[in-house]
């Protein structure tokens, strides 16, 4: 029985894991252990063997068993232990910086354009980025051999070999969303759609993915005269000073007829000025919407007429806040973004900032 003793409790004492010491536990004190069995033999003692040997087994049982939860216990702090020591956090240590960015320049004009728009009584709305081919270009009426159409021009999203579904694009206008809009609404309607839009186009004054915003006002006798009080109310409001527009004639597909907006500007000193001067700059493209554009938003053009007009978001922001670079708007430079950002309380109120 000493023997048992000795081979039990040195095994328990190096035993180097749980998984071990189970099988130790098993081994020894288990239904079927070496201990176990041997108090299935007191049943065939003599009652004075029995009364030797029957106290002994049981303080040996109880000894393997308190060997077992110390070993056990012991193992648990240790992992425990070195948990610790790799885990360690010092809770002294100052707070990591995160870098504070301030409110983009785009951002900015995007809302302040949406709030003199808003205060006219149009409503936003917006629209998926990348759109099937027909509500980019077909139901825009731009024909199928136009050169906007090709990859040299358009982002075409990816094809498996073989697929000949019609192709989905970047949206190059945010007109899609005119469609999409005059379809599950119906006339009459007055929306402005802001948002990104994509052309394969990189220069000093282009950048592949750039910002628009384009008004739409259907209604029975909307006129061109409608849309240049709005424009000519728009301009003012944004620039905080009367601006006086020029309306040049002009062609695009989905107006008819179709106007490239000016602003009155004046150049000195290689800075731009919006409202003085007798110089002007293109700002806008515009006109009435072209019938075909119309049936394919589901409105009547025997009932129906209206406006459109789109402009680039970026370039209004370079004009209003003096930024010289376009490219540097996409850098996400820390250093510019704190020159020429802005803050929250900038955002614009129609009572107070405009
Ligand atoms: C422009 C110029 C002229 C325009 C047309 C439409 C639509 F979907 F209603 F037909 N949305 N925007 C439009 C018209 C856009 O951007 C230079």
């Amino acid at each position: 029985m000493d023997d048992l003793r000795d081979k039990y409790l040195t095994a328990i004492a190096t035993a180097a894991d749980e998984a071990t010491l189970e099988d130790l536990r098993v081994a020894a004190v288990g239904k079927k252990g070496e201990v176990s069995l041997q108090m299935r033999e007191l049943g065939k003692m003599t009652p004075e063997e029995r009364q030797a040997a029957g106290p002994k087994l049981n303080a040996l049982k109880d000894e393997i068993n308190s060997a077992l939860s110390a070993k056990k216990a012991a193992l648990e702090d240790a992992a425990l232990d070195a948990r610790l020591a790799q885990e360690w956090l010092d809770v002294t240590l100052p707070a990591r910086q995160t870098p504070q960015g301030t409110i983009h320049p785009v951002s900015q004009v995007t809302e302040e354009v949406t709030a003199i728009l808003a205060d006219m009584g149009f409503a936003v709305a917006e629209g998926p980025q990348i759109e099937t081919d027909w509500y980019n270009f077909d139901a825009l009426n731009i024909p199928s051999h136009h050169p906007a159409r090709t990859e040299m021009d358009t982002f075409y999203m990816a094809r498996a070999d073989g697929d000949n579904r019609p192709p989905h694009v970047l949206r190059t206008h945010t007109s899609p969303v005119q469609i999409r809009s005059m379809q599950d609404h119906g006339a009459p309607i007055r929306i402005i759609c802001p948002g990104r839009v994509y052309r394969a186009d990189y220069d000093q004054t282009h950048t592949p993915m750039f910002h628009q915003v384009e008004g739409l006002a259907i209604d029975k006798d909307i006129s061109m005269a409608n849309l240049k009080w709005v424009l000519e109310e728009f301009f003012s409001a944004f620039f905080g000073t009367s601006v006086k527009t020029r309306f040049r004639a002009s062609h695009f597909p989905f107006t008819e007829p179709s106007a490239e907006v000016d602003i009155q500007c004046s150049w000195e000193g290689g800075t731009v000025k919006v409202g003085e001067g007798d110089g002007w700059l293109e700002v806008l493209g515009s006109g009435m919407v072209h019938p075909k554009v119309l049936e394919a938003g589901g409105i009547d053009p025997a009932q129906w007429q209206g406006f459109a007009f789109g402009m680039g978001i970026d370039r209004m922001a370079m004009l209003k806040y003096g930024i010289p670079d376009l490219r540097a708007f996409f850098d996400s430079d820390l250093r510019w973004l704190r020159h020429y950002g802005f803050s929250a309380l900038q955002v614009p109120t129609l009572h107070g900032g405009l």
